[in-house]
């Protein structure tokens, strides 16, 4: 077979000789105006969520009478428990009746332990990120089993929560959200004025 020679490609009439010398340098560019001093442009101020305002209207459930009593629930995979721990010896220390479900609950599970202990307040905390999820599945297996949250039991949230989740909670029917640094002194006054003794 023949081989086809590829031929040298023929030099370009154009292409610069190997010793040519360089191009005369270009003449120094004008020195540019100095930049005009700019104003810093403010960035946007960040509006602060205020939790109290948002739940401002928190309901107020009244007991038949005897201890307040409190769940208070892990659900899902998160293995934070050192807030719920903390919040429900400070509960019992306040007098309260106090069911800790322990970690990796089922919203069901955190449900029927709540009405079985006949509870009035459902207690959780969270500090996965998934409260937007759990926390209306356990509202909505509540209201499955007949509960009315805000008339029969009060759902209070902490942990991990970001201020601009709270209008969401809040609509789903959560009573109160409590953040990092909250003192527990101020949760057991919240928990004091609102269940209320009936009549
Ligand atoms: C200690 C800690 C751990 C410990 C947990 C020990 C334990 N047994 O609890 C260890 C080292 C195991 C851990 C592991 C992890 N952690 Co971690 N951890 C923390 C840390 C530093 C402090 C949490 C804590 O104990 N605070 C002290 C307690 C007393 O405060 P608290 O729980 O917030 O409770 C207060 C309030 O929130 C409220 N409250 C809480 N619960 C409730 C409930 C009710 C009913 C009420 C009324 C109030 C209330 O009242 C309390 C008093 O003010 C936080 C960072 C932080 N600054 O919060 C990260 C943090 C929670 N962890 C985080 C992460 C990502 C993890 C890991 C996934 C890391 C990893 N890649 O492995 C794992 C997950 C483990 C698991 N299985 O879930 C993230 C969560 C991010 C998110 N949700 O968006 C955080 C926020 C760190 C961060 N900035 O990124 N962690």
């Amino acid at each position: 077979m023949a081989v086809k020679k590829l031929k040298k490609p023929a030099k370009s009439k154009k292409e610069p000789a190997k010793n040519a010398k360089k191009k005369k340098a270009a003449a120094p560019k004008a020195a540019k105006p100095a930049k005009k001093p700019t104003t810093p442009t403010a960035a946007p101020v960040k509006k602060r969520i205020d939790v109290r305002e948002i739940f401002a209207s928190s309901p107020v459930i009244e007991r038949e009478g005897g201890q307040i009593r409190v769940l208070i629930g892990k659900a899902g995979l998160d293995g934070h428990d050192r807030g719920a721990k903390v919040i429900a010896r400070a509960c019992r220390d306040a007098g309260f009746e106090v069911v800790y479900t322990g970690l990796h609950q089922t919203p069901e599970m955190i449900v029927n332990t709540a009405i079985q202990e006949d509870v009035d307040v459902v207690g959780l905390s969270i500090l996965s990120g998934a409260h937007n999820y759990l926390v209306p599945e356990i509202i909505k297996s509540l209201a499955k089993q007949g509960v009315i949250v805000g008339r029969d039991m009060l759902i209070l949230v902490g942990g991990i929560i970001p201020d601009t989740d709270f209008v969401q909670l809040k609509k789903s029917g959560v009573s109160m959200v409590f953040t990092p640094g909250t003192s527990v002194d101020s949760i057991i006054t919240y928990i004091r004025e609102h269940v209320r003794p009936k009549g």
